[in-house]
């Protein structure tokens, strides 16, 4: 399996434009002598929409090896949605990715399946890698297990999502963001193993064993690597230890 590791960092709402700056040169310099840029890791960061303006003109001048995400995005193009944020400006941003379908948008936002596959496709018209977050409650845990509920959701999300389309699934169990209760990594591996059986489904085999897949839910330092040592965990949706220099560096710097 080839798949190149995603170590992501969702700031949610954290870090004003001029706390980005000195953030990303930290986390930069920290990762200096660390090979971060040998193309074994993929690393990207997903601040609020007012710092991406500051933090790609950032990475450009100090030619950071970071891809650049945004939060979220308007299922829509353009027009009459205020406060929206197109797909179109995401792109004239140089963001490689955005993140759809967190839970902590469909909680407060009550963001629907539909709502989350709508964006999906929005994404993709715009070029940009749409990050799929799936995950169950704890509710849903005791009712219906683990994978039931994510399958669903990452079902309807892929809907209509062309073979070719590069996309990325995260799964973060709701039960275990910022609670400091992380899942196990044999919990993560195994809902994993059945979101790819979705991507398969849907998609075809070719797109399954090349889109990562991603474990979210309080990942820190010290259990990324025995999250990255599982076979269907590709990398990491990492919120709070992403906003620690030097937290986010060593788990950048996990080894298998
Ligand atoms: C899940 C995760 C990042 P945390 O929301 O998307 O956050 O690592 O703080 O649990």
């Amino acid at each position: 399996v080839n798949r190149t590791p995603l170590i992501a960092g969702n700031w949610k709402m954290n870090l004003d434009h001029l706390q980005a700056v000195a953030f990303v040169q930290k986390l930069h310099w920290s990762l200096k002598d660390a090979k971060h840029d040998d193309g074994s890791v993929e690393v990207a960061v997903f601040p609020p929409f007012t710092d991406l303006r500051t933090v790609q003109t950032l990475i450009d001048a100090d030619k950071i090896p970071f891809a650049l995400g945004a939060q979220d995005l308007s299922a829509h193009d353009s027009g009459a949605y205020t406060g929206e944020i197109s797909g179109s400006f995401l792109s004239k941003l140089d963001c490689t990715f955005v993140i759809i379908g967190h839970s902590e948008r469909r909680q407060y936002h009550a963001e629907t399946d539909e709502i989350v596959a709508a964006k999906v496709q929005a994404a993709i018209r715009h070029g940009i890698s749409p990050v799929i977050c799936v995950g169950e409650t704890s509710d849903d845990l005791e009712k219906f297990g683990a994978s039931a509920v994510p399958v669903g959701q990452l079902q309807i999300a892929l809907e209509g999502v062309p073979a070719d389309a590069e996309i990325v699934v995260a799964y973060e169990p709701v039960w275990a963001i910022g609670s400091g209760q992380a899942a196990t990594p044999e919990q993560a591996q195994d809902v994993c193993a059945k979101l790819r059986e979705v991507i398969a489904d849907k998609l075809g085999p070719e797109a399954a064993e090349r889109t990562r897949v991603l474990y979210g839910g309080s990942v820190k330092s010290s259990n990324i690597a025995s999250f990255m040592r599982e076979p269907d965990v590709d990398g990491a949706l990492v919120g709070g230890a992403s906003l620690v220099v030097d937290e986010f560096a060593a788990i950048i710097r996990y080894q298998k």
